[in-house]
C-alpha cells in the first residue's frame, strides 16, 4: 500500500521537473523574503534565476546550523509572524536551541510526509499507534501525531519515560503501531521479559524507530524482543521533523526513501563540499524544496550517509544508508541532541573546576550513561571534592535535562592523545 502511490512512484524524469518547478519557486520566495540569502546569492554574484534546476546547486553556498544561531530566533523566517502557526526547537551548540518555524502548508506536508512514513512502516488506517517520541519542542511527538491523525490512525500521546504506564498501556490498549527511538524501543524489550509479560498478548506488529543512530543488532533485539516489524524513520527540526525519510517494511536494509519531492538530498565532501556520486559516503545536504515558513537551502545536516537509487524497489524516490555518524561531534543520548560546550558553559561558575574535561558515552544495557571527566585546581580534600561533583551534576540535569555522572580528575589527568590533544568526546558505544 502506498499513501500517495502517484508520487511515490512517479517516474524520475517527472520527479526532475517537479523539483526543479519548485526549486525556481523557492530562489524566488527567499531570495525576496530572506535577507540572509539575498545577501548569500548577491554576494556570489548569482539571481534566482541563473540557478536553473538542482544541477546547478552546487554553485549555491551551504546553510550551517551556526547561520540558525546567527539569525536566532526569527530572522530566518520568510513569512509574516502571524502566518507561523508552530514553532519547535532542538539543542543547539550554544545552549540556544536551533528554532524552526511552520506556516499552515508546512504543517500539511509535515502530515503528508509522516502519513507517508507510517504507511512504509507498515502502519494502516483504523491502526492505533503508541507514540513514544517526548511531545514539546522536539519535533517527535507533534510530528507522529500529526501524521498518525491524517493517516486515520487512533493516536496514544504517551510520550516519552514512565516505563510503567508505557508497558500498561501496551497491554490494555493493544496498539498495532510503536514509534520511539530505538534505544527506548530495547528498554521497553528488556523489560517485558523482566517482567513475564507475555508477547502473544500484545497487539504490536510495527515499531517505527528514528531520531538516534541505530543498527541491524539492534534491529534484530527489538524486533525479537517486541516481536515486532522495525524499521527506520530518519528526520531533523532543521527539515521538517521526522519524515524526511522513511525505510519500508518490506524492503528493510536497503536504506530509506528521501521524499525527494519536497527535500532534495545531496551528499558532499566533508571536507571540500564538493557534490559527491551516488553510493559514495558524504554528509547529507538538504534544499526544502516546499516549505514557506524557513525554507533552508543546501542545508549542511553533518549526518555521515550515502544515497542511491534503487530500481527494484516499490517507489521511485532516492534512498538513504543508515547515518554512520556525525561530522562534527554531537552527541545523541536517549534521543537528545547533546553538544560538549552544552557542558563547558557551565564550568565557570564552578571557580575550583577547570574547563578541561571529557564526555564519555556507554552503554548501560541498552541506555546511553555519560561520563563527563574533569579536572579540579588540585587544592581540595576529598570530601569536598564529592560535593563539587554533586553540584557539578545537578547543574548539568537542571540545564541540560540529562543525568550524568561526573567524575573529578586531579589536574592534568583527563586523558589526552598522543599529541597532546584533549578530545572533547569518547563515544564507547
Ligand atoms: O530527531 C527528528 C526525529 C524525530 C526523527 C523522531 C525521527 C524520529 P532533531 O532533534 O532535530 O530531530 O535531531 C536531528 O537526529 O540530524 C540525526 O543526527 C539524528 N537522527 C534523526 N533520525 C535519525 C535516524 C529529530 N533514523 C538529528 N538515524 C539528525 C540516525 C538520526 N540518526
Amino acid at each position: 500500500m502506498f499513501y500517495q502511490k502517484d508520487i511515490e512512484t512517479l517516474p524520475l524524469e517527472h520527479l526532475r521537473k517537479l523539483q526543479n518547478e519548485r526549486l525556481q519557486h523557492l530562489l524566488q520566495h527567499v531570495y525576496h523574503n530572506v535577507p540572509f540569502y539575498k545577501q548569500q546569492m548577491n554576494e556570489k554574484g548569482l539571481k534566482p534565476s541563473d540557478i536553473q534546476g538542482v544541477q546547478d546547486l552546487h554553485k549555491l553556498p551551504f546553510t550551517h546550523k551556526s547561520d540558525l544561531r546567527d539569525h536566532y530566533p526569527f530572522d530566518l523566517f520568510a513569512v509574516p509572524q502571524q502566518e507561523v502557526l508552530r514553532i519547535h526547537a532542538s539543542s543547539g551548540t550554544t545552549g540556544k536551541p536551533t528554532v524552526v518555524g511552520y506556516s499552515q502548508k508546512d504543517l500539511d506536508i509535515f502530515d503528508e510526509v509522516v502519513a507517508r512514513s507510517l504507511v512504509c512502516a507498515g502502519a494502516r488506517p483504523g491502526m492505533k499507534l503508541h507514540n513514544a517520541y517526548g511531545y514539546g519542542l522536539f519535533t517527535g511527538g507533534l510530528g507522529m501525531h500529526g501524521g498518525a491523525t491524517k493517516l486515520g490512525m487512533a493516536v496514544i500521546p504517551v510520550s516519552g519515560g514512565m516505563t510503567d504506564r508505557q508497558l500498561l498501556i501496551l497491554q490494555d490498549f493493544q496498539p498495532e503501531v510503536i514509534c520511539c527511538t530505538p534505544s527506548y524501543a530495547q528498554t521497553l524489550a528488556e523489560e517485558c521479559k523482566k517482567r513475564g509479560i507475555a508477547l502473544d498478548d500484545l497487539a504490536l506488529q510495527y515499531a517505527v524507530l528514528g531520531a538516534e543512530p541505530w543498527t541491524e543488532t539492534i534491529r534484530t533485539q527489538v524486533e525479537a524482543g517486541l516481536q515486532v516489524n522495525a524499521t527506520n524513520i530518519y528526520g531533523l527540526s532543521e527539515i521538517i521533523g521526522p519524515g524526511v525519510s522513511q525505510e519500508d517494511y518490506e524492503e528493510k536494509g536497503s536504506g530509506s526513501y528521501i521524499w525527494e519531492d519536497h527535500f532534495y538530498p545531496e551528499v558532499v565532501d566533508p571536507k571540500s563540499g564538493e557534490p559527491l556520486p551516488y553510493g559514495q559516503e558524504g554528509v547529507l545536504v538538504f534544499t526544502t524544496l516546499t516549505k514557506e515558513a524557513m525554507p533552508l537551502l543546501r542545508y549542511w545536516t553533518n549526518d555521515i550517509c550515502s544515497i542511491q537509487y534503487d530500481s527494484g524497489a516499490k517507489r521511485t524516490h532516492i534512498k538513504m544508508s543508515q547515518i554512520k555518524g556525525r561530522a562534527d561531534d554531537m552527541l545523541i543520548i536517549r534521543g537528545v541532541n547533546l553538544f560538549p560546550s552544552q557542558v563547558e558553559v557551565l564550568i565557570p561558575p564552578f571557580k575550583e573546576l577547570q574547563p578541561n574535561y571529557q564526555l564519555r558515552v556507554r552503554k548501560q544495557g541498552s541506555m546511553d550513561q555519560v561520563q563527563v571527566l574533569i579536572e579540579h585546581d588540585g587544592r581540595l580534600e576529598e570530601a569536598q571534592q564529592a560535593g563539587l561533583a554533586a553540584a557539578f551534576r545537578q547543574k548539568i540535569k537542571e540545564n541540560i535535562g540529562l543525568s550524568m555522572d561526573v567524575v573529578l580528575k586531579a589536574p592534568g589527568e583527563v586523558p589526552r592523545s598522543a599529541g597532546g590533544k584533549l578530545s572533547r568526546v569518547v563515544d564507547e558505544r
